[in-house]
């Protein structure tokens, strides 16, 4: 289906949510219609506080505003369907948009599996109505279903869509962000390999993972120095924190992304109030969620750096050359103490970039074997 048939169904003039590579043609062509951050359409911080957004544009216009996300951030979303939007608390009708990752029976990353079994049922449980939406799905479908679900939503329930790969076709413009910098994300994780030597390093959701794997392969090294955090989007850095503070003899690197640090800002205090002194942030600041489709986030025109500082790291800088950040990876590990670098780069991936090849259990075991942990 047309994915601008498939808005017009919805009826609505709101949209908010978290981008997800599924629902690609809808972010594409919400953006190209609204904008980003205007009235008409925010790109959240995470999918918790979309649905904030959605609750109070409910409130000031009485109208039905939609969210959208992948089904990875249902999770974010548990506590404000069921302690704001419900029908028992404040009835507030919402329509979602959920890209289907992990569908049993479909091949995805392991992250996916387990979310992606539980998607529906997450939803029943919550008291949300769903329809599944796929390539054979039509216009006067997607319709009925709204005719269906309009007495839900007058009673302040939700309703969902689950989009399955494929369902939606878009021709029109994407908006892609570029990013600043000289560097892409690629090449400032090679960098960081090289500084990091035998050191753990801690990596982000998305396509830093693979980045770092595929490095790793490359050179013929062991994946043990490394725990990718292929799903849990934007808690990388606790991660890290929760290794340094245990592994004190160990420097611990943590590869964070724009979109992941913003989703989970809180971390960043209590990193800094804690300030272990062998920790490493790195936040690679591109100014856009790249591993989804390159929609822009707010921290493109932030630095990183400077909320850090704000919070309380001791030693931050914020770089955009090659030669620049070699210098300060070396000094952050010769100085010891936390320090959190910001790298501005351009936006941009390999269009054969792989996935991990070996298992979430291997990658945890080889990690622990590295720290002596049995
Ligand atoms: C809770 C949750 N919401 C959404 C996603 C989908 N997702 C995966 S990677 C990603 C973008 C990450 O952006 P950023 O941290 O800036 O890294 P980049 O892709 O630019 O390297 C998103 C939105 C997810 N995995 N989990």
């Amino acid at each position: 289906m047309k994915v601008e048939s498939f808005v017009e169904c919805l009826n609505a003039d709101f949209f908010t949510g978290v981008p997800d590579s599924r629902l690609k043609p809808m972010c594409d062509y919400i953006s190209a219609s609204y904008g980003i951050n205007t009235k008409q359409h925010i790109i959240a911080a995470n999918e918790g506080n979309a649905i904030g957004i959605a609750a109070g544009y409910h409130l000031a216009t009485g109208k039905i505003p939609v969210v959208y996300m992948q089904n990875s951030g249902e999770g974010n979303a548990v506590n404000p369907i069921t302690s704001l939007l419900n029908e028992k608390v404040y009835a507030i009708p919402v329509i979602f948009v959920i890209g289907w990752r992990g569908e049993p029976g479909i091949k995805d990353e392991p992250h996916h599996a387990f979310q992606g079994q539980i998607t529906k049922e997450l939803l029943e449980v919550m008291d949300i109505a769903c329809m599944v939406v796929d390539k054979n799905t039509t216009e006067a479908d997607v319709k009925n279903k709204m005719e269906e679900y309009s007495s839900l939503l007058k009673n302040g329930k939700q309703a969902a869509f689950v989009i399955r790969e494929g369902a939606f076709s878009y021709e029109g413009a994407t908006s892609l962000y570029k990013g600043t910098g000289a560097l892409l994300r690629e090449e400032a994780i090679e960098c960081i390999i090289q500084a990091s030597g035998t050191d753990l390093i801690i990596s982000t959701t998305g396509k830093a993972s693979r980045e770092l794997f595929e490095a790793r392969e490359r050179s013929g090294q062991s994946h043990g120095f490394d725990f990718l955090t292929v799903g849990s989007m934007g808690h990388c850095s606790s991660i890290a924190l929760g290794i340094a503070l245990n592994k004190p003899e160990q420097t611990v690197w943590c590869v964070d992304g724009d979109g992941a640090a913003l989703m989970h800002l809180g971390a960043l205090p209590v990193i800094a109030d804690l300030n272990p002194r062998n920790f490493i942030h790195i936040v690679i600041n591109n100014g856009a969620h790249e591993s989804v489709g390159g929609q822009p986030t707010v921290m493109g025109k932030l630095n990183i750096s400077k909320i850090a500082a704000a919070c309380g790291y001791p030693r931050v800088c914020c770089i955009t050359e090659r030669d620049e950040l070699m210098e300060a990876l070396k000094s952050a590990k010769k100085n010891q103490g936390l320090s959190l670098i910001e790298i501005k780069c351009k936006v941009g991936s390999r269009p054969e970039l792989g996935r991990p090849t070996t298992t979430t259990f291997k990658n945890k075991r080889e990690f622990m074997d590295r720290m002596g942990i049995v």
